[in-house]
């Protein structure tokens, strides 16, 4: 090998478990410095709704787009260089509207829901249309089985995430998350079968409750990951007292944690064999590896696909990958 040259990395799976934007950051490096064919993304469901009569499925289609190089980088979610003709058209009908459903978004939309009806499986439709996208990664819904995410905030009746958190702004103290449907749902099969498998899982810096949360409350998800403990890393998506975007802080407030990375970690105690935070909050190591986990401090900061990317280098080669 050539001085200065980086070390190929072994040809094995790498499972990542993925909410939203936060996610699709970290997984846009990854692929910079991994074969995406190597690559698993179990993605978040539970802020899947339903507008105009079709299933959304945000988290999904964020991963999806972002893998096919088509999201609109500055917003995180939806495609580039969309038009809103069919929304305002919409408006007509169904008055000013709060979640933004772009025309080409909208073909995703319709072509799921129409699959949905003849009783295909959201797994198998994701992957038809990452297929479609031309996707080399394998994209895989947490579960088949519908889980919905309500947020409660004081005072106030528990409303679904997507009320909360865009139509809302996620203002309002928050008091619980509720995760409907999570005692019956099945994880995905492949969900265990590609946490079991893979040289390396990767929490995604995504938050704790609503990204990751639905994911890890699935029956058996958690147990999976015990069992493969040391070749699991959580990635903080806390930095000096705040989230990297989203409302993860006023969620761990409200819910009594602590707003660190050292709050973040406790989640993970049971299950991340590796903790990784920003360079901004070092002085957590110690605490965190009392918890019975290492911890490593990088540049967590993902201004540029070139650093996720350095940023998941860093994750891989400490767990030897
Ligand atoms: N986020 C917003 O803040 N405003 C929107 O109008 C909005 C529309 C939208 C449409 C399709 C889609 O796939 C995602 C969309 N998001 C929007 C993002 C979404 O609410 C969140 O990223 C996730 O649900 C949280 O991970």
């Amino acid at each position: 090998m050539e001085r200065g040259q980086s070390r190929p990395l072994p040809s094995r799976r790498i499972t990542t478990l993925a909410g939203g934007v936060g996610a699709a950051k970290f997984i846009r490096g990854l692929v910079r410095r991994i074969d995406p064919e190597r690559l698993t993304v179990v993605v978040n469901t539970g802020d899947d709704d339903t507008f105009y009569g079709l299933h959304v499925s945000p988290d999904i289609d964020t991963i999806s787009y972002t893998l096919a190089g088509v999201a609109n980088r500055a917003q995180g979610w939806g495609l580039d260089g969309e038009s809103f003709n069919a929304l305002h058209a919409l408006a007509r009908f169904y008055g000013k509207p709060w979640f933004a459903l772009g025309d080409r978004d909208l073909a995703t939309h319709l072509y799921r829901t129409e699959r949905m009806r003849h009783g295909i499986s959201l797994s198998r439709i994701t992957a038809e249309i990452a297929d479609a996208f031309g996707v080399k990664s394998r994209i895989i819904p947490m579960s088949d089985d519908r889980v919905r995410t309500f947020v409660k905030l004081r005072g106030r009746r528990a409303i679904p995430f997507q009320e909360y958190f865009v139509r809302g702004r996620a203002r309002g103290a928050v008091e619980k998350i509720e995760l409907r449907g999570i005692g019956i749902a099945r994880p995905n099969p492949a969900v265990l079968r590609a946490i079991g498998k893979s040289a390396a899982v990767i929490l995604a810096p995504s938050n704790p409750f609503v990204s990751l949360g639905p994911i890890l409350n699935l029956t058996g998800v958690r147990a999976a990951l015990r069992r493969v403990k040391p070749r699991v890393a959580a990635i903080s998506p806390i930095v000096a007292g705040k989230p990297i975007k989203g409302p993860a802080g006023k969620m761990l407030r409200g819910l009594g944690m602590e707003v660190s990375p050292l709050g973040v970690a406790r989640l993970y105690r049971d299950i991340a064999g590796l903790f990784v935070l920003d360079n901004a909050d070092r002085r957590y190591l110690e605490s965190i590896e009392r918890l019975g986990m290492r911890a490593l401090a990088t540049d967590t900061i993902m201004a540029t696909p070139e650093r996720a990317a350095a940023l998941a280098e860093v994750v891989l080669r400490a767990l030897a990958v």
